[in-house]
């Protein structure tokens, strides 16, 4: 006789389904309580968003847009795409198209190159060693594989980016696109200088604000709505949603933009991370919000500062966001400091710095963020602690940092 397995949700409980997967889970969980996490591009999910993304929408297969899906039974998934929709609309206060579909933000770049330009055409973006992005043009990921890429990057003398070289590139390269947005820049961006670049050349405007999408829906960065065609962005860096990316384009680019997602570039749209994105979008609409973000930019200020009163040297001699990037050049590489604060439960990646001499697999800097330790209620009191104790363990002035980094995190919310 045959015996068949029957899924019922009241016996999906998965210590008892099954206890690996659960210790797992339970030591990550762990981790994260006891430990510093400082890596720039995470944050910690509400529970709220959390149990959307653990919902019955994880069960649901969507393609297609609301409204016009390839399956039955989607009328929950079109409210709850929608929804998300008109929240991120509102959160961004703009009118521009959004798809919310993207799996990633490096999707939602590659769905931008997909509806507007052709494999060979030119694109013009930040180099990612000195703080673009592997979906910027990269040799090592499609975008560089299919397309045509220069790069501008930062100047020498500020560790800033040079406008006026950015234009004289574009001048020169003529790309059919021009990325602004990075993965680690601690500056403002100028995104309305980058569109009127973008103008004078003819090339269309893409900004990827993933990693400041929270700062410039709270108005703690210019927004760059109204100067480019695309705006993309990942939703769990300083939004703090569940993972995943999102696009929003002007009026005249949203059918190719729509298509490209799907079915050019992804299959079925994750619905419960879409469901996990409106969650997150109604929360990043409120004035606490508002408040984090204001206190994440604060932290960082205050790491950068008291880094440099320990006697290292910050990328562009500090910061304007939530990131700070640490040179520790004639000190170690970035790979051995993000391994002794990592023995110390302090949590960075190692970083190519602008001019770097070393490769990305050493590097000679770390980048350090504050958006996650914020959303655990840490104030810039905590982090004169917590750049303390990195200084003091990079300079192997202590022998008490695991116990320091449990002390501030004892001081913590869950
Ligand atoms: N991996 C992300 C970051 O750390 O910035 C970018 O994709």
């Amino acid at each position: 006789m045959t015996t068949t397995t029957t899924q019922t949700r009241a016996t999906l409980r998965l210590a008892d389904a099954d206890s690996e997967v659960a210790q797992l889970i339970a030591h990550e969980d762990q981790r994260q309580r006891h430990g510093l996490q400082l890596i720039a591009s995470e944050n910690l999910v509400s529970a709220a968003v959390r149990e959307a993304v653990g919902s019955v929408f994880t069960d649901k297969y969507a393609e297609g847009r609301p409204g016009k899906r390839y399956y039955s039974g989607c009328q929950w998934a079109d409210e709850v795409e929608q929804l998300a929709e008109r929240r991120a609309q509102a959160l961004f206060d703009t009118d521009y198209h959004v798809n919310v579909q993207p799996h990633s933000g490096t999707q939602a770049n590659l769905g931008v190159y997909l509806a507007c330009i052709k494999p060979g055409d030119k694109i013009l973006s930040m180099d990612l060693a000195m703080g673009g992005h592997l979906s910027h043009g990269s040799p090592y990921n499609a975008s560089g594989k299919l397309y045509s890429p220069s790069f501008y990057g930062v100047s020498r003398d500020d560790e800033r980016i040079d406008y006026d070289e950015v234009e004289r590139l574009a001048a020169e390269v003529r790309p059919k696109i021009i990325v602004a947005g990075a993965s680690a820049y601690p500056r403002v961006i100028d995104f309305e200088r980058f569109g009127a670049i973008a103008k004078g050349v003819g090339a269309l405007l893409l900004t990827d604000i993933a990693h400041i999408a929270g700062l410039v829906a709270t108005g703690e960065h210019p927004s760059p709505f109204g100067h480019a065609d695309f705006v993309t962005t990942t939703t769990h860096k300083t939004l703090r949603g569940p993972r995943g990316g999102m696009v929003f384009c002007t009026e005249e680019h949203r059918r190719k933009v729509n298509s490209a997602v799907f079915p050019g570039m992804q299959g079925g749209p994750l619905m419960h991370q879409i469901a996990g994105k409106a969650v997150a979008f109604a929360e990043a609409a409120t004035p606490e919000f508002r408040t984090y973000q204001k206190t994440v930019c604060k932290n960082a200020a205050v790491l950068s500062e008291r880094l440099i009163e320990r006697g290292f040297r910050i990328m562009s001699g500090g910061t304007d966001n939530h990131l700070v990037l640490l040179d520790l050049v004639g000190k170690m590489t970035g790979a051995e400091a993000e391994e002794t604060l990592r023995e110390n439960h302090i949590y960075v990646n190692k970083n190519l710095i602008p001019f770097d001499p070393l490769p990305a697999s050493k590097t000679s800097g770390v980048r350090i963020g504050t958006p996650a330790m914020t959303s655990r209620g840490l104030g810039p009191e905590q982090f004169l602690a917590v750049a303390d104790v990195i200084a003091d363990v990079l300079l192997g002035e202590t022998t008490t940092g695991r116990e320091r980094v449990e002390a501030i995190c004892a001081h913590a919310a869950d």
